[in-house]
């Protein structure tokens, strides 16, 4: 492992200054990235100087620097977790053997796709987010929007920098089109779907980084456990950032259902005072939780047991030794599985076939981990709602569910249930059109918009009142 070299114009430990062309390759990408950032990264507020983190390093505790920084200006740089060099794969067909410090021929088309995929997830979000600013309920959250973006750009970086390094010419191209796709482009749209479902309001946002950045823990954690040693380093640093996003969203659905409670506490009603709902933020969460289940890809999948056997992808935590059997070959999952009359009946899938739907579950309690501490909020403010976290049939698009019909519970319903109920389920254009009648811009420092409370804590030991965002 490199030190780390803050002083490069990428700031790396990765070795750039002694690897010229690789140093070139990336050189050359980044005016197309700033490009990009500028025309579709957040409109606006890039000559603004916005209190943000950079990351400067690996090391436990001290990784991270706070300043002010115009955001074309933030130093996105290339870091791989520290390890030991001689790691072993710790799953799958090539147990036991050496971690690979190259990709080996073999596993070059699915290694790069999984790659790509992962990256092509980074600067979508960017995109999907890119008009939030001109609506934030406060200095703090305008802020916390941006630092989750300039962390999606290095996300991207990342997977750029593995791009270059190890895939060649094929490598290069795949970087460029990962900044031709578009979020929401009907000729050329980003991979995973819910990357392209558009994110309009502050509601969708902190669902989208409670539920969807979610999915990319879960998926970093996978990939952090890869056979491919400079895969795993990466995802390993990005997972310390992707902290940070999850607790945004989580903070940010906690404080909006706070202040519907307060408002109802103070015998008003949320909806004539200009708060948001409990039903319509439980249509947001359904939303939002079905989209990001999808991103799990199909329970039953040969992708997922190819990824795994080749030692591409592990389980959760699959290197703490949590698992009886490390090449998953001995045992099965059962599943629910749809029959033709709509009923759901119990059948085993080969466990290695069934890699998508273990992570999904530990994604799912996970988040109902979250509910409930939403949920234990609520109680404590003395209001009868609960959130609920949708079942993993609700609403599905991918996998064995989708093309049924389930209601929220997971109950087998019919199509002209679904479409009688769908109203009360998912976000309806009428919630959609008063959920951004909400959304007025806030920018004033310590004052926050009436649909939402302020947070307990500030950034960095920052009080809520700071100036978060310096107007230029
Ligand atoms: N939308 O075998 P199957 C993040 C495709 S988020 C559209 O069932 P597989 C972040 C699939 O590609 C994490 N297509 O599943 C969060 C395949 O197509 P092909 C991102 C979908 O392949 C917030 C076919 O359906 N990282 O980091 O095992 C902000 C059959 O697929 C979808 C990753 O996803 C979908 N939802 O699993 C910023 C990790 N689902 O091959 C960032 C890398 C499936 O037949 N990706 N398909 O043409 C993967 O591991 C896998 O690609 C997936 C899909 C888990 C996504």
């Amino acid at each position: 492992m490199s030190e780390v070299d803050l002083e490069a114009k990428i700031p790396n430990n990765v070795g750039l200054r002694d690897n010229k062309r690789l140093m070139k390759a990336l050189e050359t990408w980044q005016p197309a990235f700033l490009e990009w950032w500028k025309d579709l990264g957040p409109s606006d507020f890039n000559e603004d100087q916005i209190y943000l983190r950079t990351a400067v390093g690996v090391g436990k505790g001290g990784w991270a620097h706070f300043d002010y920084v115009k955001m074309p200006e933030y130093r996105w740089g290339i870091f791989l977790a520290e390890g030991p060099e001689d790691r072993k794969i710790h799953f799958g067909d090539h147990l036991g053997e050496e971690a690979w410090k190259e990709v080996p021929g073999e596993m070059r088309n699915r290694l790069r796709r999984l790659i790509v995929t992962q990256g092509d997830t980074e600067p979508a979000s960017v995109e999907q987010q890119r008009l939030l600013g001109k609506t934030a309920p406060s200095l703090y959250d305008l802020r916390n929007l941006f630092q989750v973006n300039v962390e999606e750009g290095r996300h991207l970086w990342a997977m750029v920098y593995l791009l270059h390094t190890y895939f060649g010419k094929d490598g290069r191209e795949e970087a460029e089109a990962l900044l031709q796709r578009h979020s929401g482009d009907e000729d050329n749209p980003r991979i995973l779907e819910a990357f392209n479902n558009p994110i309009e309001t502050w509601v969708d946002f902190f669902c989208f980084t409670t539920f969807t950045d979610r999915d990319g823990k879960y998926q970093l954690a996978a990939l952090a456990e890869s056979a491919f040693d400079p895969l795993a380093r990466s995802t390993q640093f990005m997972l310390t950032e992707e902290a940070f996003h999850m607790q945004t969203g989580e903070n940010g659905v906690g404080r909006i259902l706070h202040r519907t409670a307060q408002l109802e506490k103070e015998g008003k009603d949320a909806k004539s005072e200009g708060g948001i709902p409990f039903d319509i933020m439980q249509k947001y969460i359904n939303y939002w939780a079905s989209a990001s289940m999808d991103l799990f890809g199909g329970e039953d999948s040969t992708n997922a047991a190819e990824s795994f056997s080749m030692g591409l992808k592990g389980r959760y935590r699959e290197g703490d030794g949590i698992y009886s059997d490390p090449r998953a070959l001995e045992q099965n999952y059962k599943a629910e599985i749809p029959t033709p009359d709509g009923k759901l009946e119990e059948k085993e899938i080969p466990l290695r076939r069934a890699m998508n739907a273990l992570l999904l579950d530990s994604y799912v309690q996970d988040c109902k981990r979250i509910t409930m501490r939403w949920n234990r909020d609520l109680e404590k403010l003395g209001t009868d709602f609960r959130v609920v976290f949708p079942s993993k049939r609700f609403n599905r698009k991918q996998g064995i569910y989708a093309g049924h019909y389930y209601d929220p519970e997971g109950t087998p319903i019919t199509e002209a249930e679904w479409n009688a109920k769908i109203a009360s389920w998912l976000p309806s254009e009428e919630d959609r059109a008063y959920v951004k009648s909400c959304m007025k811009p806030v920018y004033e420092k310590g004052k926050i918009a009436n649909w939402i409370a302020p947070p307990p804590t500030g950034v960095n030991g920052q009080p809520f009142d700071f100036e978060y965002v310096k107007f230029h």
